[in-house]
């Protein structure tokens, strides 16, 4: 896969001008979203892991295979943060999903192992109010016996059945189980008109 870095953006005019479709990418810090992202696009680093929490991040362009974007939302939920700088988090995504006039997917990265915060709450949403094509993931799977797994999905499921567009996607960034489903998805919401 053929993936390069295009632009970071704080405002909407730096946004890159392009027509390509775009598919964005958004959960709270640490849960796995930079993870997820170099899975999908077989690279080691191409969204940074693990960078310094409750910094105000920007926006992240990336051109994949010269026929659409990812992008990279900052990441919410630091509890230690700023009520500035959750506000100023809160108009940049917000913004962001409003205006994107080839945004065809958001793709949402919940930790399989957690409840759901409120910035997840805030973020599903604003998608659901813009009726943006919601895909969820899973992630972190790994981390529980299958069982566990199962039943922590069926207990998602059923919390997200309002909101979310699709039925959620089990994944691991490192068994790297749900990547096809995931790219699958993400395809059919392309390709979407
Ligand atoms: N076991 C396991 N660890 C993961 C998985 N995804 C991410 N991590 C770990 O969770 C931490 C945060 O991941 P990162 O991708 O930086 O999260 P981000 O802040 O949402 O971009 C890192 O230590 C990752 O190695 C996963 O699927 N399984
Ligand atoms: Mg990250």
């Amino acid at each position: 896969m053929d993936v390069s870095f295009l632009k970071s953006a704080l405002k909407e005019e730096h946004y890159p001008l392009t027509d390509l479709p775009e598919v964005a990418f958004a959960g709270r810090s640490n849960v796995g979203k930079s993870s997820l992202l170099n899975v999908l696009v077989n690279r080691k680093k191409i969204a940074r892991t693990s960078s310094t929490p409750g910094r105000t991040q920007a926006i992240n362009f990336f051109l994949v295979n010269e026929d659409m974007c990812f992008v990279d939302l900052p990441g919410y939920g630091f509890a230690s943060v700023a009520p500035s700088v959750r506000k100023s988090w809160g108009r940049m995504v917000e913004t962001y999903l409003s205006i994107r006039p080839n945004l065809k997917a958001v793709v949402v990265i919940l930790d399989i192992r957690r409840e759901l915060c409120v910035g997840d709450r805030n973020l599903l949403d604003w998608l659901n109010k813009f009726g943006i094509v919601t895909l969820v993931v899973l992630t972190k799977s790994d981390k529980l016996s299958r069982n566990k797994c199962r039943a922590r999905f069926n207990t998602l499921c059923k919390e997200l059945e309002s909101v979310a567009f699709d039925i959620p996607t089990l994944f691991s960034a490192k068994t790297k189980q749900g990547k096809e489903e995931i790219m699958d998805k993400i395809d059919r919401a392309i390709r979407r008109t």
